[in-house]
């Protein structure tokens, strides 16, 4: 796929969810979704957050529904896979969905494949079918205690332990540390680090990040893993909401869920392309009450 920034691209861009010739869908997440579970207990129970926008652009009010089933993994371990959107205005009626699969902590290391099927239907009780489509979501989930050490950045030299920052992006700050005492402050003064896209969603810019290069060739899989946090409220800071990820074949935009407390850490995963590319991070933020802080940065490989 040729990178293109988000928030350049058109709905029908997005749309990789067909409906009907005039209603669709596309999910905010990529279909390549990572858990790291290290140090969670095993009756744990995820909560994999998957925002799926939907359209109607008929003249018919529709009603959407997620339903999603297990392509390969433990189906007994999922729960909550069907979901019913509601209804949406036609001519141009938008919803931005949050779907909310389940999913028990895994013991050890699985790939999991969801196929998620998006129906819309022309009434209530969703028996008439107007049109549906499906696309498949691989869960990868894994603990980055049992992975190889490519890279270990916490921050705590003081220095930036090999990563490069755009210009007067990022400090390194002694505050909000998870492991340690410090972490960086995605934050530039003056600058507005977002965009708002045709469906409403806030997105970094790609002007602002840190980044680094790692040879991943020769890895089965590898995952980056990223410890952060940010403000609870503030004005604005649902700014500082969404993280990005990307690398020249990957473009990870991650809504990072309210923090429980102020600066409690919120742990974040997404799979590497096993290839020697740079990986950069940014985050969005319009002031510096309304930015995220990154305390630590692993990515984790695996051989088979
Ligand atoms: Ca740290």
């Amino acid at each position: 796929m040729v990178q293109v920034a988000y928030n350049e691209l058109s709905d029908i861009n997005k749309a990789w969810l067909f409906t009907g010739a005039d209603a669709w869908a596309f999910p905010h997440n990529d279909p390549d979704q990572a858990i790291d579970f290290s140090g969670f207990p095993s009756n744990s129970t995820f909560v994999l957050d998957q925002y799926i926008d939907l359209i109607n652009n008929s003249t018919l009010g529709l009603y959407f529904q997620i339903t999603a089933t297990i392509l390969s993994g433990t189906p007994s371990a999922w729960s909550s896979l069907s979901s019913n959107a509601g209804s949406i205005s036609p001519a141009g009626g938008t919803l931005a969905f949050l779907w909310q699969p389940k999913r028990t902590c895994p013991t050890s290391r699985v790939l999991e494949t969801l196929r998620v099927k998006v129906a819309a239907y022309s009434d209530v009780s969703y028996s008439v079918l107007y049109g549906e489509d499906s696309i498949d979501f691989t869960y990868h989930f894994f603990s980055h205690s049992s992975g190889g050490v490519k890279d270990f950045t916490d921050f705590e030299e003081g220095s930036w332990e090999g990563w490069a920052q755009t210009s007067g992006f990022g400090t390194i700050t002694i505050q909000y540390a998870y492991s340690g005492s410090s972490s960086v402050k995605m934050f530039k003064s003056g600058v507005n680090n977002y965009t708002v896209d045709s469906s409403g969603q806030k997105i970094p810019n790609q002007d602002h990040y840190i980044s680094k290069t790692y040879d991943l060739s020769g890895y089965a899989h590898a995952y980056l893993v990223i410890h952060s946090t940010r403000h609870v409220a503030g004005s604005g800071d649902e700014y500082a909401k969404i993280l990005r990820i990307w690398t020249s074949t990957k473009d990870f935009i991650i809504r990072v869920n309210r923090a429980s407390a102020t600066f409690n850490p919120i742990r974040i995963a997404v799979p590497l392309p096993c290839v020697n590319d740079t990986v950069k991070i940014a985050s969005g933020f319009n002031s510096d009450t309304s930015c995220m802080w990154i305390d630590s940065i692993i990515i984790t490989t695996f051989s088979s």
